[in-house]
């Protein structure tokens, strides 16, 4: 059955692989499955045929047959139920994988989307500048803490899971920042994904688009 996603037309980052159609590009690529790709401008997101699958107008969604999704956790976790390669096979060990997926959303995500927002969105405010240090501190208060769990290790939990696609894609938001060479071996976690065959592919796919739309 087809599998279709939704991307940007044009992508604000202009192809740096941030925007979040590439956790779920990467996601299919790991599990081999082919995929196609829809692009949406910004005022296609929010009409009513893409409210009807993301109903609250964003990038990016997942269809198949009469299946339809959005939330990239969610769409990651079908793929990964659906296929081997994100999961593993041992009850005990699929559920911590799990928890680190939902870490990596719930946990660690918040903050680093709210450091995104004090730079780009509020940067002309005057209030920024005094803000932003407690923001960054914010973002470094999981970083402390999943950066002691990690350790040498090469994955959070044993083999590369789904966990660790969406920690990986996560943290990549940070680099602009210089937050994340902070931590040698976070930095090194993530260019370890970003290394993945599979994430390369996603990578170029995402790029291609945008270097397109950018000529
Ligand atoms: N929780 C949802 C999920 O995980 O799927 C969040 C989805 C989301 O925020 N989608 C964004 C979107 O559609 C695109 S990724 N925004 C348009 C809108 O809300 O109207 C967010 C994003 C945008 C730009 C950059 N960038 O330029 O670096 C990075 C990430």
């Amino acid at each position: 059955m087809t599998i279709t996603i939704t991307a940007f037309e044009r992508s604000p980052d202009g192809g740096k692989g941030l925007a979040r159609d590439t956790r779920v590009r990467w996601a299919l690529e790991e599990v081999r499955q082919p995929y196609e790709v829809r692009l949406v401008s910004f005022a296609g997101m929010k009409a009513p045929d893409h409210l009807a699958i993301h109903p609250f107008g964003q990038i990016p969604t997942y269809e198949e047959g009469s299946l339809r999704l959005f939330e990239t956790g969610s769409i990651v976790f079908h793929l990964a139920e659906q296929h081997a390669g994100l999961l593993p096979g041992d009850r005990d060990a699929r559920a911590r994988a799990i928890t680190w997926m939902f870490a990596a959303l719930n946990t660690v995500e918040p903050p680093i989307l709210e450091l995104t927002t004090a730079r780009i969105f509020e940067a002309d405010k005057p209030w920024t500048r005094e803000r932003l240090p407690l923001v960054k501190d914010r973002v470094r208060a999981p970083l402390d803490k999943l950066s002691a769990h990690l350790g040498a290790a090469d994955w959070l939990d044993g083999a590369f899971s789904a966990g660790d696609l969406l920690m990986v894609s996560v943290l990549l938001r940070l680099r602009m920042s210089g937050i994340l060479d902070e931590y040698q071996n976070l930095a090194a976690y993530v260019a370890r994904g970003e290394a993945r065959p599979a994430y390369i592919r996603a990578f170029a796919a995402q790029f291609a688009v945008n270097a397109s739309s950018a000529s």
